[in-house]
């Protein structure tokens, strides 16, 4: 399952974050667990999904399908505890380590209205900077895996002298705890102009250099700039993409979305993730208080920022960050079912640029190996190995003997 972490500094709002993306966005039954670990749960990307475009009414198995929108599972790990001088503490680099392997991509919480100080204390609004925030844990997971790096260096650097070792392949061991592939340690020495160079010859800076680059290609980031409710976010939400870019800064108010999802859970409003409005199903059923919070919620964040920002998070970090194009594996092209007959399955997340072949291994290994071709349902035509896959594609795959298909 992708899987995605939060950092960020104390009371920038990560537990309301991870509280308000785990809440199931719809309702189902039965109810599945949402919160696994308390500081790990499942919270969901959505899509448009194709079932509407086929005419079809979906059977979902790895995802949920309501009103034509397709909600993808994503595992959430709140990190708390990633705060300036981590790096130094003892014992907190595995924990570290064994949470952010698998995450596919970092979520840095922040406070964009400037209401917590450096030391994640309640400030007035504007009165403390976040991009500095932004700056201080990208500081910290760097000095933190240039200690991992560095552990044995000298060491490390002599067995590639004598040939025992290659650099690219130590360097991808070395970091093997964070799940940093040798195709992602290649492309930045050859990058940063350091294939060649002997490793007992690379300055601190080039080091420095290595680690950063390597973090942002193995792990990318977003920034949920945090507290967007708060009038004084809205300068510091334009530093901080004038800083990183729109791609990487995404406006929220997790308080907000807490709100509307539990409102929406308890019958009293209607309102899906994502939404740029909600609709008061009963006014007399809410007292005034809750229509005073409600109507605060409109106009501070829904009819400034188009919604509150939290679901964003989520698709922006893999459609736009981690490039992934959701693709819809079947068993029949025509009926678009598994074997069991269930319509429309799976939908998988895969890499911009995958082919036909590759997706086959992501089913199963099996069904890789025996790969002759693949159908695309759409248009009806043969797919060779090479084929690249296209966004919303609906695939079948044609194995030379039977497989262990799903
Ligand atoms: N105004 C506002 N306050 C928020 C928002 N999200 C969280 N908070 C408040 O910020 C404080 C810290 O939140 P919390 O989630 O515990 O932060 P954490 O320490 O990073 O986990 C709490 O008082 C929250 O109610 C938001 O979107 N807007
Ligand atoms: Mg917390």
């Amino acid at each position: 399952m992708p899987e995605v972490a939060l950092v960020g500094k104390t009371n920038v709002g990560k537990s309301t974050l991870f509280s308000a993306l785990t809440m199931l966005p719809v309702k189902i039954e039965p109810r599945p667990f949402t919160t696994i670990k308390p500081n790990v749960g499942i919270a969901y990307l959505k899509v448009k999904c194709v079932c509407r475009e086929f005419s079809v009414k979906d059977n979902p198995r790895n995802s949920i399908c309501r009103d034509g929108m397709r909600y993808i599972p994503v595992k959430v790990i709140d990190l708390a505890g990633l705060i300036p001088g981590a790096h130094e503490g003892k014992g907190l680099g595995n924990k570290f380590l064994d949470e952010m392997r698998e995450a596919d991509g970092i979520i840095h919480v922040v406070d964009a209205s400037g209401s917590t100080d450096a030391e994640g204390r309640p400030c007035p609004p504007g009165s403390h900077d976040p991009l500095l925030d932004v700056q201080v844990i990208e500081r910290e997971v760097h000095l933190w895996i240039l200690g991992m790096l560095k552990q044995d260096w000298a060491k490390l650097a002599r067995s590639v002298e004598h040939g025992k070792l290659k650099t690219d392949e130590v360097l991808a061991s070395r970091l093997s705890g964070l799940k940093i592939s040798l195709k992602h340690v290649r492309e930045v020495l050859e990058e940063l102009d350091l294939k060649e160079r002997r490793l007992g010859t690379w300055s601190e800076d080039d080091l420095t250099a290595f680690v950063k680059h390597l973090f942002e290609r193995a792990k990318p980031f977003v920034i949920a700039a945090n507290k967007c409710d708060i009038p004084e976010s809205v300068e510091n939400v334009k530093r901080l993409k004038e800083a990183y870019g729109d791609d990487v800064v995404i406006p929220c108010s997790a308080e907000a979305e807490l709100a509307l999802r539990r409102a929406a859970e308890r019958g009293l409003i209607e309102y899906t993730p994502g939404d740029s409005t909600f609709k008061i199903v009963n006014r007399e059923k809410l007292t005034r208080e809750q229509l005073r919070a409600l109507e605060v919620i409109k106009q501070r964040v829904l009819d400034v920022w188009g919604s509150t920002g939290v679901q964003e998070v989520l698709n922006v970090m893999y459609f736009k960050r981690l490039n992934m194009i959701p693709v819809y594996p079947v068993a029949d092209p025509d009926s678009l079912t598994d074997t069991e007959g269930n319509v429309l399955p799976d939908v998988y997340l895969v890499p911009r640029g995958t082919t036909a072949r590759e997706l086959a291994y992501m089913i199963h290994t099996e069904l890789g190996e025996s790969f002759v071709y693949a159908v695309d349902a759409r248009r009806k035509v043969r797919l060779g190995e090479d084929s690249v896959l296209k966004e919303n594609d609906v695939i079948s795959i044609v194995a030379a003997k039977r497989s262990k298909r799903k």
